[in-house]
């Protein structure tokens, strides 16, 4: 069982990360950026894979936001989207927020509203540099 609230080293990225049950989207970046981090931004296969081994089978908020200006899915880090991974269908415009369900069947990632959470995400995964 994984417990919410303490820091996983990944070493293909130097990275920190930790699942926090936060509430929707917004609640959970606000979250994020207490912990000197963001939602996690997801920069390639490896990654994606990493966090499905980790922190498997919940379905997390991730660090995808559709902005305002321009309306194009961008991480909240401000790091390129060159790589994605959206499920099968997805983005089906259903939301301006991304989260990624992990579990076995399903690695990929989701569009949906912000508190969408009610069914499926509730929880958030941090990504910080460095523990402060
Ligand atoms: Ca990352
Ligand atoms: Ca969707």
């Amino acid at each position: 069982m994984l417990e919410l609230g303490l820091w996983t080293h990944n070493p293909a990225t130097n990275h920190y990360y930790q699942p926090l049950e936060c509430g929707n989207w917004e609640q959970c970046e606000a979250a994020a950026k207490n912990l000197g981090g963001h939602l996690v931004t997801i920069n390639n296969a490896t990654e994606n894979q990493w966090l499905v081994d980790t922190f498997g089978y919940t379905p997390y908020w991730i660090g995808l936001i559709k902005k305002e200006q321009p309306k194009t899915w961008q991480w909240i880090s401000g790091e390129d989207t060159s790589y994605t991974n959206w499920l099968f269908g997805q983005p089906d415009g259903n939301g301006d927020y991304g989260w990624i369900g992990l579990d076995s069947s399903s690695d990929g990632w989701d569009d949906c509203t912000v508190d969408c959470y009610n069914q499926y995400a509730h929880q958030g995964i941090v990504e910080i540099d460095i523990l402060k």
